[in-house]
């Protein structure tokens, strides 16, 4: 079964943490990146892809994100062949530079038209790397969103939270950290899989998550050692992801897997259960799965991947091309506005508009919606 997913990392932080996960599971991953030394020394454990070759000459985009977007389109066939034997797309990838931001969008949507659901990893750059990055990882957000089923963001300060406030933690040991958090959510379906447990979550629960709905996902994990181990890793994964549990009454579904060696008590596994649950508004489903490792005896590690209230699949989908009178009425009421003829009329025309694009998340740049056609921000009037 495990053979039906695949990992794909897209630029730097994406292929770091793709090739990991192929070094420590053998699960299938391909590395995307337009920077050839990025790709150095993954090829024994992953499939190594350089995009753009002949656009950045294997140098990286150095973040011209509209230049990498054109050799995404370009290379959209190949997404198509890379992805079509799988049933469930894993995508990785770090936003905020040109690759990831403009290269995932892409494959996101090659993988919507050829209807396989993806799980998509997002990760923020550091707020301390400046505001144009930090604009960019907002734009490309908005973008890969639209294409992607279910996804969750990581954003690198909270990631990195107790190592930004030590004075001697290195950048090394801070992003080693994050992608183990990072990796660990997506390794947890393939250690479900491949390893004992007597209690099986197995992928089918995913991709059937992903085909009734679309929407984020928040993933917790925590993990404890010796006697009050459950009580401490329990207590780990509510309070250090606060910002999670804040939102739990959001929660439509939780996948649960706890790990732990043959030491491993009934009573522990009820323990998780039930305080997870107390956190969540009653009746939302936890699919539980457990796994045995050989060398985990004495410890305990809880994994949960929470799917907050999602959308039904393809609400926000283009709708039936609209009517060529239709459209002649909007732009007409649409010049109307910019030239004055304000009133509850052109009101009534503008929510005749938004209503088209309910669901959808605007593309704001400079305050300016870049959505809107460039007439009606501008105020031309046409004649
Ligand atoms: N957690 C984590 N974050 C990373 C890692 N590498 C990079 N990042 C973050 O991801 C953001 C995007 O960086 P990259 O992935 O290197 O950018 P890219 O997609 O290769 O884009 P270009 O190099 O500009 O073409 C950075 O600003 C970092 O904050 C990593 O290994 N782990
Ligand atoms: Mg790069």
């Amino acid at each position: 079964m495990h053979e039906k997913f695949i990992t794909f990392g897209i630029g730097g932080c994406g292929c770091t943490i793709a090739h990991k996960v192929a070094e420590l599971t053998a699960m299938k991953a391909i590395c995307i990146d337009t920077d050839v030394t990025s790709l150095e020394n993954k090829e024994a454990d992953c499939q190594t892809i350089l995009l753009g070759e002949d656009r950045f000459e294997g140098l990286g985009t150095g973040g011209d994100v509209a230049s990498a977007r054109m050799a995404a389109v370009d290379f959209k066939p190949e997404f198509r062949k890379l992805l079509k034997s799988y049933s469930l797309a894993i995508v990785v990838t770090g936003i905020g530079g040109g690759t990831g931001s403009a290269i995932t969008p892409t494959l996101l949507e090659v993988a919507r038209e050829m209807s396989i659901p993806t799980m998509t990893f997002i990760v923020f750059p550091f707020s301390m790397e400046g505001s144009d990055k930090n604009k960019v990882a907002n734009a490309a957000v908005s973008n890969i969103t639209k294409h992607a089923d279910i996804y969750c963001y990581f954003k690198n300060d909270d990631l990195s939270g107790s190592f930004l406030t030590s004075s001697d933690a290195s950048l090394y040991d801070a992003m080693a950290d994050a992608n183990l958090h990072i990796i660990s959510g997506i390794t947890m379906f393939w250690r479900m899989m491949t390893k004992p447990g007597y209690i099986n979550l197995d992928l089918s629960t995913l991709i059937n998550s992903t085909k009734k709905g679309r929407g984020q996902f928040y993933l917790c994990k925590s993990k404890a050692y010796g006697e009050s181990r459950t009580q401490n890793a329990i207590s780990e994964l509510i309070n250090s992801h606060s910002g999670v549990f804040d939102h739990a009454n959001e929660t439509a579904l939780a996948l649960l897997g706890i790990i732990g060696g043959q030491d491993l008590r009934l009573c522990e596994i009820g323990d998780v259960v039930s305080n997870l649950s107390l956190q969540l508004t009653p009746n939302v489903p936890i699919k539980l799965g457990t796994v045995i490792e050989q060398d985990a005896n004495g410890s305990i590690e809880i994994i949960a991947i929470l799917f907050k209230n999602w959308v039904e699949q393809y609400e926000s989908a283009p709708q039936k091309a609209t009517e060529p009178q239709q459209t002649i009425g909007m732009l007409t009421n649409a010049i109307n506005q910019t030239q004055g003829n304000a009133g509850s009329k052109s009101a009534q025309n503008q929510a005749t508009i938004s209503s088209k694009f309910t669901g959808t998340q605007p593309f704001i740049y400079n305050g300016e919606n870049l959505d809107d056609p460039t007439y009606l921000r501008k105020r031309i009037p046409i004649s």
